[in-house]
């Protein structure tokens, strides 16, 4: 069993609803050990699209790597994505941020995820469930690299019952 984390994000349909099945259908494959806030994120990457939802998830799995990989995908699909273009919008995306102090470089999987560490609305949440997990690459904190993130789009946390 691995503790891995992974981040949720939507800008389509219903995001809370998205990231809600997300979160129940990762479930399936191991325990849903912690789920931070929700937060409303500005775009980053390609501006013109929808502000997202995020939210990252800690589970507990048996599944390799890959094996959760293959799995984020398959619900990606089934919560309707469709891939066209790079950073489009999409009703879910499930990516790996963290799987255990693993380091994964091949063609379609790297972990950790390569930019995380650049990322505010990856590194706010993360640093709300997991703030002293070590990066094992940067070999800092999550706590630290939030401190260091020098991202300035907007991430807000959504206030209880929003
Ligand atoms: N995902 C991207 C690109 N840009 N911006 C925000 N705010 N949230 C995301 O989840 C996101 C993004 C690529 O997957
Ligand atoms: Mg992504
Ligand atoms: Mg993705």
């Amino acid at each position: 069993m691995t503790v891995a984390y992974v981040s949720a994000g939507a800008n389509l349909g219903d995001r809370k609803a998205c990231l809600e099945f997300g979160a129940r259908r990762l479930a399936e494959k191991g325990t849903l050990l912690r789920a931070s806030s929700l937060f409303e994120t500005e775009p980053v990457g390609y501006a013109d699209q929808p502000w997202f939802l995020n939210q990252v998830l800690e589970i507990e799995t048996p599944l390799s790597p890959r094996e959760l990989l293959a799995w984020c995908n398959a619900v990606e699909r089934e919560a309707g994505r469709v891939r066209t273009f790079r950073n489009a919008p999409r009703p879910l995306d499930l990516d790996i941020l963290l799987y255990g102090g693993e380091v994964v470089a091949e063609a379609d999987l790297s972990i950790p995820h390569p930019r995380m560490t650049e990322r505010r609305f990856v590194l706010e949440p993360l640093a709300e469930i997991a703030p002293g997990v070590r990066h094992p690459l940067a070999g800092k904190t999550v706590q630290e690299l939030l401190a260091g993130c020098r991202d300035s789009a907007a991430v807000r946390r959504l206030d209880d019952g929003a």
